[in-house]
């Protein structure tokens, strides 16, 4: 662990010296580049130093920075309280840049966060419409779905939804390809319900499409799925090395034990990130175009709907009923499609409604603070 109080303060003058913007970059390997050092360079000149969180616990923080005195990236322990009571949103999440102060007392902190290039996002389970980072920074979302039981269909068109919202690239991962027979016909299925997604099928167990996997992972990889369709295994043989503890041999049926319990970053051999996520076993979405993304297929179809705002029903000239109509397009897609799109909806005006009490809470803040003062209170 990396102890700021022990460190000279000499050692660190070096840092005032040190460039990110010079070749090679220290934390490149993490994803670290010229852009991000230059939209950093104002927190460099107050001191700071960039850092990817790799794992986050309650008010802590595991990260990799570029060590001072070797340059070389190393893991160090930060407290996150300075930055960990903005909202759930706002709060630090595996796969940000963070922005650290060395020197903070009692340790050193993440006194910031960079903007964030993606994030998968999900509304967290309950009645609640708070959303929850999953992973941030992330170029490939890598949605993991096991061939040893029947695919969920609905579900993984969900996680495409989800992860076609966070803005990265999503990717389907067949895996335990080495248990079932007809993993090509459960592959041609998947496909047809995940419209410009390239659906892998993979064993780790026997190596079966590992390579391919591995070519589809430079940048940052985020894992998603079901707990037990082995995300953690995947992250392993990725990896290279057992960085995650994975579910000892059960059977199929029992339910409700989640092997990783913390979002967590590990390095690839070849190249790039991956992040290996608990289980999902809710994936409420949190509102956004990902929806009609996952669903282009049917968004194309009502592109040729004789009405511009045509509502699929009952309007003549509808293609998507004439799609339904001819079986083209299946009516549990279309059901899928509806349900999904209504839930957008519910997040979208609880969202609205948050937003608008927020407002009258500032409102009535600032009234009641000019009434006590005396003043004027214009409406
Ligand atoms: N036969 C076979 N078994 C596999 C394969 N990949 C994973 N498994 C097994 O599936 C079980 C679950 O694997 P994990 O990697 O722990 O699953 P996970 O998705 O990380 O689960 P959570 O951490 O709970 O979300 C383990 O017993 C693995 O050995 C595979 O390719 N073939
Ligand atoms: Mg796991
Ligand atoms: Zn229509």
């Amino acid at each position: 662990m990396f102890n700021a109080a022990s460190v000279s303060s000499s050692s660190f003058s070096s840092l005032s010296s040190f460039s990110f913007g010079d070749s090679p970059l220290p934390l490149s390997g993490y994803g670290w580049t010229a852009e991000l050092a230059e939209q950093f360079a104002p927190l460099a000149e107050a001191g700071l130093v960039p850092a990817r969180i790799v794992r986050v616990d309650r008010g802590q923080c595991d990260a990799v920075l570029a060590d001072p005195e070797t340059g070389e990236p190393r893991t160090v322990r930060l407290d996150t309280r300075p930055v960990g009571d903005a909202d759930m949103i706002n709060c630090p999440c595996t796969g940000d840049w963070a922005a650290v102060d060395l020197y903070a007392q009692p340790m050193a902190a993440v006194v910031a966060l960079l903007p964030r290039s993606t994030a998968i996002i999900r509304k967290v389970a309950g009645k609640r419409s708070d959303g929850q980072v999953l992973a941030a920074n992330v170029d490939t979302v890598l949605i993991a779905a096991s061939l040893a039981a029947d695919p969920d269909l609905g579900r993984i068109e969900r996680f495409l939804a989800l992860a076609w919202e966070s803005g990265a690239e999503p990717l389907v991962v067949l895996t335990k390809a080495d248990l079932v027979d007809d993993a090509e016909f459960i592959r041609a299925d998947v496909e047809a319900i995940a419209p410009g997604v390239t659906v892998l099928v993979v064993s780790a167990e026997t190596d079966e499409g590992m390579d391919v996997l591995r070519a589809c992972t430079p940048g940052t990889t985020a894992v998603i799925g079901q707990s037990g369709v082995g995300k953690s295994t995947l992250t392993n043989a990725l990896a290279g090395v057992e960085a995650m503890a994975v579910q000892e041999a059960r059977s199929v049926d029992q339910k409700g034990r989640h092997t990783t319990t913390t979002r967590e970053l590990v390095l690839l051999p070849g190249g790039g990130v991956l992040i290996d996520t608990p289980g999902l076993r809710e994936v409420g979405l949190y509102g956004g175009e990902g929806v009609d993304l996952a669903f282009a297929d049917i968004a194309e179809l009502a592109e040729d709907c004789r009405f511009h705002d045509c509502g699929h029903h009952t309007e003549p000239g509808c293609a998507v009923q004439a799609a339904l109509a001819d079986g083209t397009l299946p009516q549990r897609r279309m059901d899928s499609y509806l349900k999904l799109q209504r839930e957008n909806e519910w997040i979208a005006s609880r969202s609205d409604a948050r937003v608008a009490k927020a407002r009258l809470n500032k409102w009535k803040a600032i009234t009641k603070s000019m009434r006590a003062a005396g003043g004027p209170v214009k409406r």
